[in-house]
C-alpha cells in the first residue's frame, strides 16, 4: 500500500503533494513502482503528547474533502488499482466512496458511527486500526500491562462493533496501530508478535514506515523521517514473516524490491 498524503503537515511528507496534478503523478508513480493499492489521506493523524508536540490539527470535513476529491477523481479515471481513503469522518468516507474509492482506512476504528453506516451501505473493505484515547493527547500517560494481548482484545471488540453496523467480518482488515498511543518498545513488541493478532482471522495491515520508533530503536535516534528506510524495511520483514497481508509504506520501490527478494529467497528454501 503506497501512501499518498494530501496534507500540509504529515510527519514525513507533509506539503509535498498539495498540488493535485503532482499528487496524481506521485500516486501513479507509486503504482508503477510496485504498489498494489494506494492510501490517500487528506488529514494528518500524527498523535499529540509525544514526539510530535501537540500533534495534528483536526481538519473540517469540507477542507478534507476539498483536498481529497480532485485527486481521487483523477486517479480513479487513470487507474483500476484499488484506492483506499484514510479518514475518520463519515462525511468524508461517504463522499470518497461516491467518487470511486474502494476501501476506507479508519485510524480510530469507527469513532464516527456515520463511517460505519457508509461502509455498510457500500459493502466495501474497512481497515480498523487500533488506537487509544484522543489523537491530541494519546502519547501521554500510555499504560498497557500486556500490549499484545490488550491490542488484540481491543481489535476484536472493534470488529464486533463493526458487525453491529452490518459490516461483514470478511470486509475487515485489522491493524495494530504502530505509533498510536504506544511507547517505542510497545511498537516493537507488536511487530514482533503480529501473528498473535492474525489469530483473529482477518488480514493484517502494518503501518510502520518512517515512524519515530525506527529512529529510537536504532543507533541513530536522531534520524529524520527521510533517513528511516532501513529500519522501516526491518519492520516489513517481520510483517512478511508473520503473514501480514498489507504493508503501508512511503518508499514503494525499495519495499517492493525488498519483498520480491525476500519471497524469492523463501521460495528457494522451500524448493531446496
Ligand atoms: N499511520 C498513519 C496514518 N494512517 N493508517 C493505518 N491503517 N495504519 C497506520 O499505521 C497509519 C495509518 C500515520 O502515517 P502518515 O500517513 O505517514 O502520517 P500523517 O498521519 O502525519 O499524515
Amino acid at each position: 500500500m503506497g501512501i499518498l498524503n494530501l496534507t500540509p503537515d504529515s510527519f514525513s511528507d507533509g506539503g509535498l503533494w498539495l498540488d493535485p496534478a503532482r499528487a496524481v503523478d506521485h500516486g501513479l508513480r507509486l503504482l508503477a513502482e510496485g504498489a498494489d493499492l494506494l492510501d490517500l489521506g487528506a488529514e494528518s493523524t500524527r498523535p499529540g503528547g509525544g514526539v510530535y508536540g501537540e500533534g495534528a490539527h483536526t481538519v473540517p470535513p469540507e477542507e478534507e474533502s476539498a483536498r481529497l476529491l480532485p485527486v481521487l477523481a483523477a486517479l480513479r479515471a487513470a487507474t483500476d488499482a484499488p484506492i483506499s481513503v484514510d479518514t475518520r469522518k463519515g462525511e468524508v468516507a461517504t463522499r470518497a466512496l461516491a467518487a470511486g474509492a474502494d476501501l476506507i482506512n479508519d485510524v480510530t476504528a469507527l469513532s464516527d458511527p456515520r463511517l460505519g453506516d457508509a461502509v455498510a451501505a457500500a459493502g466495501c473493505p474497512l481497515v480498523l486500526m487500533h488506537s487509544r484515547g484522543e489523537l491530541a493527547t494519546m502519547q501521554r500517560g500510555i499504560h498497557f500491562q500486556d500490549v499484545v494481548g490488550e491490542v488484540r482484545a481491543e481489535l476484536a471488540a472493534a470488529a464486533a462493533r463493526a458487525e453491529g453496523f452490518g459490516i461483514a467480518a470478511d470486509q475487515l482488515v485489522l491493524d495494530p496501530g504502530i505509533g498510536f498511543g504506544k511507547t517505542w518498545e510497545q511498537n516493537l513488541a507488536l511487530i514482533r508478535h503480529l501473528d498473535a493478532i492474525s489469530g483473529l482471522g482477518r488480514p493484517l495491515l502494518l503501518g510502520a514506515s518512517r515512524k519515530s520508533f525506527v529512529a529510537r530503536a536504532s543507533t541513530r535516534p536522531d534520524a529524520t523521517p527521510d533517513r528511516r528506510l532501513g529500519g522501516s524495511l526491518a519492520a516489513v520483514a517481520w510483517a512478511a514473516s508473520q503473514g501480514a497481508a498489507i504493508v503501508r509504506v512511503h518508499d514503494v520501490a525499495e519495499t517492493a524490491q525488498f519483498l520480491d527478494v525476500w519471497q524469492a529467497i523463501a521460495r528457494q528454501g522451500a524448493d531446496a
